[in-house]
């Protein structure tokens, strides 16, 4: 038995000076001293020694128990000390490096004028009102005047889900739903994304942009509207900008206009085309619309308007093709 103990000893003690890494080392604890490690089994078969020379025995297992943890726990320092000294080599940062990068991205020209739309309109007293872009045929054209089987159906196409829901083919339904809970006076812009069953080309995309807006209260009048709009052109486009109203036809407003600005570029004087731009539609709500958003025409009217945001970047920003706005490539967008 002592001889065996003698051996176990020896042998764990050469391991343990041999061991080159701290998981080795552990893996030699286990070995020896674990719980069915080579030392705990000697004690085990104590049963085996005579009984006078157990304490004896015993004595000399707990000695080398001792060593053998003695060992370890050196053998331990010196390990981890290397180890540490190794990940600190590896770890050198080099302070004289050139920082990286920081890429912080951009706003979208989309963003940027719809940003300050939104910036000219809380200015003159108005509230943004966001809703859904997946809506109801009752909001989306109903409620506007716009009859199933009406000719302003065909040119407001867009993508149905089944009979009654569809994708909003403009941002109106989100004013039909505000006249419908709240009450008078209301002033607001409702910005989104609108569908349309259009093809892609450098004017045209499925899915675009609008910002619609709509004032009710008591005696409102086209001369608010023109007010309003002229003020808007100016703070838009700069502040020669002149406005000039084109009779138009919507479902929903009536008197309706089309709104065009003097060219900014030309200053009104003809440019490429006749010195005007159009860039929105508009009129007085029409009475129906009114009634059906449960808004009586008797005490109340209104005004209300549609923009295209995409027209506005492209007009602002002096690009000439939409597509050039939905490739988010960098290398386009940073320079807005
Ligand atoms: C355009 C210009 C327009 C409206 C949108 C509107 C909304 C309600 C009631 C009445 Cl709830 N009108 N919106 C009015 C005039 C023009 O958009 O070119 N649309 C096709």
């Amino acid at each position: 038995m002592k001889e065996q103990l003698e051996k176990i000893k020896s042998e764990a003690l050469e391991k343990i000076g041999s061991s080159d890494a701290l998981d080795v080392l552990n893996d030699i604890r286990v070995a020896y001293l674990g719980k069915k490690g080579e030392l705990t089994s000697v004690l085990k078969s104590m049963k085996d020694v005579p009984p006078e020379e157990r304490p004896s025995f015993g004595q000399m297992v707990n000695e080398a128990r001792t060593q053998i943890e003695d060992a370890l726990e050196e053998t331990r320092q010196i390990l981890a000390k290397k180890a540490r000294e190794e990940q600190m080599k590896r770890e050198v940062i080099d302070v004289t490096l050139p920082a990286k990068k920081n890429n912080t991205g951009h706003s979208h020209p989309n963003t940027i004028a719809l940003e300050e739309v939104e910036r000219i309109f809380i200015g003159m007293g108005y509230e943004v009102v966001e809703g859904p872009e997946v809506e109801y045929d009752e909001y989306n054209f109903e409620k506007l005047n716009t009859p199933k089987g009406h000719p302003a159906r065909d040119e407001q196409d867009t993508f149905y889900v089944n009979d009654t829901i569809l994708l909003r083919s403009q941002t109106s339904p989100v004013q039909a739903r505000t006249m419908e809970t709240r009450k008078p006076p209301i002033r607001i812009i409702a910005p989104g994304r609108v569908f349309r069953s259009d093809e892609v080309d450098a004017t045209h995309s499925p899915s675009f942009h609008q910002i619609e807006g709509l004032v009710i209260d008591k005696n409102i009048t086209f001369a608010d509207l023109k007010g309003t709009l002229a003020e808007f052109a100016k703070e838009l486009f700069g502040a020669d900008t002149k406005v000039k109203f084109r009779p138009h036809h919507f479902p929903f407003t009536e008197p309706s206009a089309e709104v065009d600005v003097s060219c900014f570029k030309c200053g009104g004087s003809g440019c490429k085309g006749e010195g005007w731009i159009e860039i929105l539609g508009c009129g007085m709500v029409h009475p129906h619309v009114l009634e059906m958003c449960g808004i009586d025409p008797e005490e109340y009217s209104g005004f209300a308007f549609g923009v295209g945001l995409e027209r506005i970047a492209l007009l602002k920003y002096e690009i000439d093709d939409m597509r050039l706005l939905y490739e988010n490539d960098i290398r386009f967008l940073k320079q807005f």
